[in-house]
């Protein structure tokens, strides 16, 4: 790991260019393309999002992190108020007794959970399971606040961390043993009801990597060995990272059917007076999608911010001469920054004396800010501003009386650029495959494979046998609800039975 930027930096100010230059390029030590997991973790450090902690799997969100997660959850929170979601705040801890009510389901999970065995030097009474989500916290209260049909439908969301204790290699972001989500919990009289809320959800989750992050996703349902064993469907937005060759799963909306209606004991008196079970979702995205924003987007040179989610769009940086009015400059630039301000574009300025403008330029460009300005003696003279774009490079010299109208276009065409650049990259990924061998050639290729498919759960787990080595083994992503055609003979690409759909397959994070 490099340490890089720390400070430091040309502390003379001006006239030493050369070595602020060196001192910036180590602050990049790996390259996207060459050694990606390295470079991830520089990225995310160097660009202060995240911070390493003496606890493996745990990192510190800097607010470089935080405020990209804040500004998601403002469209989200507004979304989900719009469908009616309360907010509620349930303990992080559960008792033993609970959680194993969902002992079926739990099984699988019980490894990650982690306990808490003592309060000061004794032993408490018995364990106390911290939360790896909160089914089991919540619905016992379902149960008691729910009476009659008049008490549905009941949907609460609630922000807040949960604890996983993972083993396979800890990734900030992407797999960490305590992240922050959104969890969704909501019961209805009806299953109808239930599966619109599904997919309106699910909707609201490709927007948030589409519209927000810029990150291309497919829409499907999980298959049956991949699904949430406790709930009737999964559906999810799958996301895939071309230098990896693997899916990522983005976030996730169950339908839970009546499992934990039945376990939990959540009934309503339907309106012939006799009791009914409720039917029930659960859905969460996670800050797991900030590190596919990241892996997408980012560079040689640090990270690249979607205009949309970027906690600044705009850094405004004088750049002054010798013997030049430097308070002019900068007051200048003051100006700026107001006006932008006052338009509702998030902007800074950098007036920092004791770095140059060049090492400005690359601390801002590791942190990804979408577009940064330059103030100089001669744009001064001639009413106008340098702009330069952070997903290209390109320049342009702007007058400043329509700079306001210039960043509001430049910012929209970046959002657009970075979808659109991340789309053709993994749709380039796309292959699809019909035999067994075009199928180990394609994942070979590190492509997202797009194979029909018999359905058939002994046909996944004998693929996952199969493809089992190394880097992982190969697993349905999903079911893509946008189905090509599908014509009649076709067979599954591992069984050579009849296909029943087509799915996507890869290796996975
Ligand atoms: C780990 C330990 C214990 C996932 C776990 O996806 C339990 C679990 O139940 C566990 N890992 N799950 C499934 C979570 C299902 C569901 N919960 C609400 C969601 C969305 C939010």
């Amino acid at each position: 790991m490099s340490t890089g930027n720390k400070g430091g930096g040309n502390k003379g100010g001006g006239g030493k260019k050369k070595e602020v230059k060196k001192e910036t390029k180590l602050g990049m030590a790996f390259k996207k393309d060459d050694n990606f997991g390295e470079w991830y973790s520089e990225v995310v450090v160097n660009s202060e999002m995240i911070e390493y902690y003496d606890i493996s799997g745990c990192y510190i969100l800097r607010p470089w992190a935080m405020e990209i997660w804040e500004l998601l959850k403002e469209f989200f929170d507004a979304e989900i108020k719009k469908l009616k979601l309360k907010p509620y705040y349930f303990p992080l801890f559960v008792t033993e007794n609970v959680l194993q009510k969902e002992k079926d389901h739990i099984e699988g999970f019980a490894p990650e959970v982690a306990w808490v065995t003592k309060s000061g030097k004794s032993d408490l009474e018995a364990p106390i399971a911290i939360r790896p989500t909160s089914e089991t916290v919540m619905y016992p209260y379902f149960s008691k606040w729910i009476r009659s049909h008049r008490d549905l439908p009941l949907r609460c969301n609630q922000w807040c961390n949960v604890v996983r204790w993972e083993f396979s290699n800890p990734t900030p972001f992407i797999r960490s043993r305590e992240f922050l989500w959104q969890e969704g919990h909501t019961a209805f009289a009806t299953k109808e009801e239930a599966d619109e809320e599904v997919l309106q959800i699910l909707e609201l989750y490709r927007r948030i990597y589409e519209e927000f992050l810029a990150v291309p996703v497919s829409k499907g349902r999980k298959s049956e060995m991949e699904k949430f064993a406790g709930g009737l469907y999964t559906t999810s937005v799958e996301a895939f990272i071309p230098n990896t060759g693997r899916g990522i799963q983005g976030a996730t909306s169950h339908c839970l059917g009546q499992n934990f209606a039945k376990m939990f004991d959540i009934t309503f008196e339907n309106d012939k007076g006799s009791r009914s079970m409720v039917w029930q979702n659960s859905w969460a995205y996670t800050t797991r999608s900030i590190g596919v924003m990241v892996m997408t987007h980012g560079d040689d040179k640090g990270l690249v911010l979607p205009p949309r989610v970027a906690p600044l769009q705009v850094i405004v940086i004088p750049v002054p001469y010798k013997d030049v009015d430097t308070t002019a400059i900068v007051n200048e630039c003051k100006r700026i920054v107001e006006t932008l301000e006052k338009a509702g574009i998030r902007a800074d300025l950098d007036t920092r004396e004791n770095y140059s403008p060049g090492w400005k330029y690359s601390h801002w460009e590791m942190k990804g800010v979408p577009l940064r300005i330059e103030i100089g003696p001669k744009d001064m003279a001639n009413n106008q501003a340098r702009v330069v774009r952070r997903d290209n490079g390109a320049k342009a010299d702007v007058p400043t009386a329509d700079l306001v109208e210039q960043v509001r276009v430049l910012l929209d065409g970046i959002q657009e650029n970075l979808f659109e650049t991340a789309k053709q990259k993994r749709d380039a990924c796309l292959k699809v495959v019909n035999t067994w061998d075009e199928f180990i050639a394609a994942l070979n290729d590190k492509k997202f494979i797009l194979a029909p498919w018999c359905d058939e759960e002994e046909v996944e787990k004998d693929v996952k046998a199969r493809t089992k080595g190394e880097l992982g083994a190969a697993k349905t992503l999903c079911t893509p609800f946008e189905q090509p055609d599908l014509p009649e003979g076709t067979k599954c690409f591992a069984s050579g039975k009849p296909a029943k759909k087509w799915s996507f397959w890869g290796r996975s994070y």
